[in-house]
């Protein structure tokens, strides 16, 4: 007998992000809200026959073979077998989210793009994020580039600032993306290792290919491992033409400025968590939006003076592998990216999005970046092969919220119906319904004139051999702490590496950027540190370093509160309702599930000693009334908590369980108070506003490598 499951009394009511975008233009035949999602109470086949059973197939007698006339079986089982696109090349693992751009009205001055450029416009979005290398299933927390790619639903039509969380790129020319690609991604014969960089191939390329250093570096620095996508700054790397109202170009960098500050993780807590929860940074960013705490980010530019060189403060705007120091060009702002919804479906949305590079409106080109020309090619070129052909823009999550009216027919999995007969232009017969170019007060899009002249040959500017001086610029401009990260990341990643021949390279190009770095990782190598001839004069931007002495807002952040059946319940209300208030989050731990009761107060029990682990935490509390607890799995909770750098604290006798955990109680960041007083929760945001403790850094840098 076939088991009955219970008949909904209402039928679905189709989510909102399912919905949109709304229907195009007649002539698109776009599709019609409701179509393609599932209607009706009744279970069906794919063609609406209502089914009796799902759970048997059609069988000769109840132990006899499968019948091939079963089309309820064979449908269903070939419909899963082709339930899987093929991932993204790059930036397969990745998590996405709808939101709002609100235009300051300050770019007016630089672009006629409307979306940049009036003041108070609000125009949706939909934003991905992703690491480079690793498969769609690795972990989030690997040490790698950040994708940061936002599509612009503008009623002028789509425009996409695919963009990474570190403003530089391995190669100064497309033509070299599959060499760094098939370099970074696992060994081909063994397939290992997973989302890694710390691997022969990776740095047998970057170490034979200098002008990838820039890149490396941030790499190796707290960018490649940020503490969720929150806390991440984007870029759009390249230089971008933008067009006024009167036709004047102005040369731009794009910078996404997070509202939270940029925060990374520590190595040893990324390599926690891609084990204990590799869903790491997508969890964070969709529960905190379920929360309502949203993602917040500024976009801000840094405004050249367009000019036939295309250089500015002898930096060559069309190298990928420069940055322009914010000291020199101020990055303004123009807008608020805020992402408030979570997608409803992975696959619709955040798996079918399709980027590309060349969506642009009027008030935006390209410029002669070689990396950015060769993008123009690709990212409509591989949409073929991963969405299944040239129809792709009609899927909801890539439908433009302006009106299409393309001329554009047939193809793979076309879900039009076109009327007429006359999809091409001059023609006579479309009449009234057919489309005409736009003049460009009308909204056409006419590139700025530009002459283009020169030899055909296959070379890079002579500016593109300057490979050092600014990894030099960048390191010299980090904190203490910083660089003791990249020390550490350097020699951890070269460590990894069986060929001898290869770290000694790159130790050869560290020696060009800085002899004080290059001896410290040879040391920790155990290798001699080569001579070389660092850059001599190094310039410094504060702006580099993400290290703060100012408490930025702790939104998102969470705190875990160990508590037991004698926990001071009262302490732990109020330091809910002041860090909620916040957009901050209180997480109670205890020795089992279940709940707390104190008199008429309650506390629900999120995570026990054998659920959680201190990367779920910035920082850790023991609340009064808990000090007796002792458990093994509390002091690896506690002593992770601390080696990371995160404040700790306890307030009545909860100082005895961090003691009893080995704790320094005296040690910079633990938080001690005799109650749960307002001075305390002061001073507990206080502390989660700076992130980590960095002071204590010197008493947990046990695995540091020591220097020459
Ligand atoms: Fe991409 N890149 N890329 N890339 N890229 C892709 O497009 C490519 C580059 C970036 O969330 C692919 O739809 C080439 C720079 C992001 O869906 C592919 C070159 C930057 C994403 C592709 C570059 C990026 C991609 C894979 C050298 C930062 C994820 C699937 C010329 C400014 C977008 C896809 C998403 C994705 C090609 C260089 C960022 C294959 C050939 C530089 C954030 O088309």
């Amino acid at each position: 007998m076939a088991v009955k499951r219970p008949r909904r009394s209402e039928p679905t009511v189709p989510s909102p992000a399912a919905m949109e975008p709304a229907a195009t233009t007649p002539l698109t035949g776009a599709l019609a809200p409701e179509q393609g999602l599932q209607t009706g109470e009744f279970l069906t086949t794919a063609q609406g026959l209502r089914l009796n059973d799902t759970d048997h197939s059609l069988k000769a007698g109840p132990r006899g073979p499968s019948l091939l006339e079963d089309f309820h079986l064979r449908e269903k089982i070939t419909h899963f077998d082709h339930e899987r696109i093929p991932e993204r090349v790059v930036h397969a693992r990745g998590a996405a989210a709808h939101g709002v751009f609100r235009a300051y009205g300050s770019a007016a001055s630089v672009t006629k793009a409307g979306f940049l450029a009036e003041a108070g416009k609000e125009t949706p979005v939909f934003v991905r994020f992703s690491t480079v290398l690793g498969s769609r299933g690795s972990a989030d927390t690997v040490r790698d580039t950040r994708g940061f790619a936002v599509k612009f639903y503008t009623d002028q039509g789509n425009v996409d600032l695919v963009g990474n969380n570190i403003p530089v790129f391995f190669i100064q020319d497309g033509i070299k993306f599959p060499d760094i690609i098939h370099a970074g991604k696992p060994h081909p014969d063994r397939e290992i290792p997973q989302a890694q960089s710390a691997h022969d191939t990776f740095w047998d390329f970057v170490s034979l290919h200098t002008e990838a250093t820039h890149h490396v570096f941030w790499n190796m620095s707290d960018r490649g491992i940020p503490r969720s996508y929150r806390t991440m700054e984007g870029f759009g790397v390249h230089t971008f033409r933008l067009v006024d109202a009167d036709g004047g170009t102005h040369l731009v960098k794009f910078h996404w400025k997070p509202v939270a500050g940029v925060h990374s993780l520590v190595w040893e807590e990324a390599q926690l968590a891609a084990g204990v929860d590799p869903d790491f940074h997508r969890r964070d960013m969709a529960d905190a939006i379920d929360a309502g705490a949203f993602l917040e980010y500024e976009l801000g530019i840094q405004v050249m003076p367009d000019s036939a060189e295309e250089t500015f403060e002898g930096i060559d705007l069309l190298d990928p592998t420069k940055i322009v120091p914010e000291e020199l060009a101020p990055v303004q702002p123009i807008g608020l990216l805020t992402l408030n919804r979570n997608p409803d479906n992975y696959h619709a949305e955040v798996e079918q999005v399709a980027f590309h590079t060349g969506h642009l409106v009027p008030g935006i080109e390209v410029t002669n970046d070689p990396l950015m020309q060769a993008r123009l090619f690709s990212y409509l070129d591989t949409q073929l092969t991963r969405l299944g052909g040239p129809n792709f823009p009609q899927l909801p999550i890539n439908r433009p919220h302006a009106p299409v009216n393309d001329n554009l027919r047939d193809g793979m999995h076309q879900t039009a119906v076109h009327r007429g007969i006359a999809p091409y232009l001059p023609n006579s017969l479309a009449g009234a319904e057919g489309p005409a170019p736009a003049s460009e007060p009308e909204g056409g899009f006419v590139h700025v004139p530009r002459l283009v002249e020169g030899e055909k040959v296959r070379a890079n500017p002579v500016s593109f051999d300057d490979h050092f001086s600014q990894p030099a610029m960048f390191y010299a401009s980090l904190s203490e702490v910083e660089r003791i990260h990249l020390a550490e990341a350097f020699t951890f990643e070269l460590g990894k590496c069986y060929e001898q021949a290869i770290r000694e390279r790159m130790l050869g190009v560290l020696a060009k950027v800085d002899a004080g770095l290059c001896a410290q990782v040879a040391a920790g190598l155990g290798l001699p540190a080569p001579a070389g001839t660092p850059v001599a004069e190094v310039r410094v931007s504060a702006a580099l370093s993400q290290v703060t002495g100012v408490p930025g807002p702790i939104a998102g952040r969470v705190v875990g509160v160990v508590a037991g059946p004698k926990a001071d319940l009262a302490g732990i209300g109020k330091l809910r309702d002041a860090l909620t208030a916040q957009g901050a989050f209180v997480r109670v731990i205890a020795s089992h599930g279940g709940e707390l009761v104190k008199g008429l107060r309650k506390e629900i029990i999120e995570r026990t000693l054998l659920t959680t682990r201190s990367i779920e935490y910035d920082a850790i509390l023991i609340a009064g009334g808990a000090g007796d607890l002792a458990d093994v799995k509390l002091t690896v909770l506690l002593q992770e908590a601390f080696r990371h750098a995160k404040a700790l604290g306890a307030w009545g006798d909860g100082v005895q369980a961090l003691r009893t955990a080995g704790i320094d109680v005296e040690a910079p960041g633990i938080l001690l108070s005799d109650g749960m007083t307002a001075a305390y929760r002061k001073q507990l945001v206080a502390a989660l506003g700076l992130h980590r403790v960095w002071e204590r850094t010197p008493q947990v840098m046990a695995a540091a490598a020591p220097t020459a």
